[in-house]
């Protein structure tokens, strides 16, 4: 699939008062925007023409696009985020995606957060999380059936989404951690270690392969594969638990 459009929303002032499980300190906003920054330019070489909302205050954690939506070619589902200070962040989402695709929308009592949906092909790897509760994942599976698409769930322990832990790269290749190393058949899975835990979350985009920087073993491994990879700092988002997957939604 060739992508075409990203829609993204830049951090606000209050990013800092987010939700995060991370013990990493407060974020500095201003490396935050510059690290938005360059991950808009990496976006736009990578061939995308970008919808960047500008931050809306209600909701600190509403760069991470990724949550309130999933994005197919056929049609976009309006999540409802789990977690309740994200709720409400998928209107205005709603609205720039009605430009460009038809809205299924997930409904109370389920919870989505688009971070725990893996695309492979036409099948979608649902994420039961703290964020993703069993009826949203229902509403899920019934949605995706009806456009044609299988899903299949996968539990999750440790990590806050599923693509927190696992991503599918590209040429068949996943990277990730080893709680999900053993989900994908026969496929080729990268597994991280601990210390490099932050690397499986990357974000394939038309021929080119975004990673976090600072991780060397993922990167040669990755490298080695062949892979066009663009390195990406992530600090202050990582701080914030959120990747590279989380700052925007793709659109072919
Ligand atoms: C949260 O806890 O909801 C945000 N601070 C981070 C969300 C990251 N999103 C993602 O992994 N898809």
């Amino acid at each position: 699939m060739r992508y075409t459009r990203a829609i993204l929303r830049r951090p606000g002032a209050n990013f800092a008062d987010g939700v995060t499980m991370a013990d990493e300190g407060m974020p500095d906003l201003d490396r935050a925007l510059g690290q938005h920054d360059a991950y808009c330019k990496a976006l736009e070489a990578c061939g995308l023409t970008l919808s960047v909302l500008e931050a809306d205050e209600n909701f600190p954690d509403g760069c991470f696009v990724e949550d309130p939506a999933i994005v197919t070619e056929k049609m976009a589902i309006i999540t409802r985020p789990g977690d309740a200070s994200r709720l409400g962040e998928e209107g205005k989402i709603a609205d720039v995606l009605s430009n460009y695709r038809s809205l299924e929308k997930i409904k109370s009592p389920g919870n989505v957060e688009g971070g725990d949906i893996l695309r492979v092909g036409d099948h979608f790897y649902i994420g039961r999380s703290k964020r993703t509760n069993e009826e949203g994942a229902r509403q899920l599976a019934v949605l995706f059936d009806r456009y044609g698409y299988s899903s299949s769930q996968i539990p999750l322990e440790t990590v806050l989404h599923l693509k927190t832990g696992v991503t599918h790269i590209g040429k068949g290749y996943y990277i990730s951690v080893p709680e999900f190393s053993g989900f994908f058949g026969e496929a080729d899975v990268i597994v991280v270690s601990e210390e490099e835990a932050y690397a499986a979350n990357c974000l394939p985009i038309n021929d080119h392969l975004l990673i976090p920087k600072g991780y060397p073993l993922a990167k040669k491994q990755i490298v080695d594969l062949g892979f066009k990879v663009v390195e990406i700092e992530m600090s202050e988002f990582k701080k914030m638990d959120g990747g590279l997957t989380c700052l925007s939604l793709l659109l072919a």
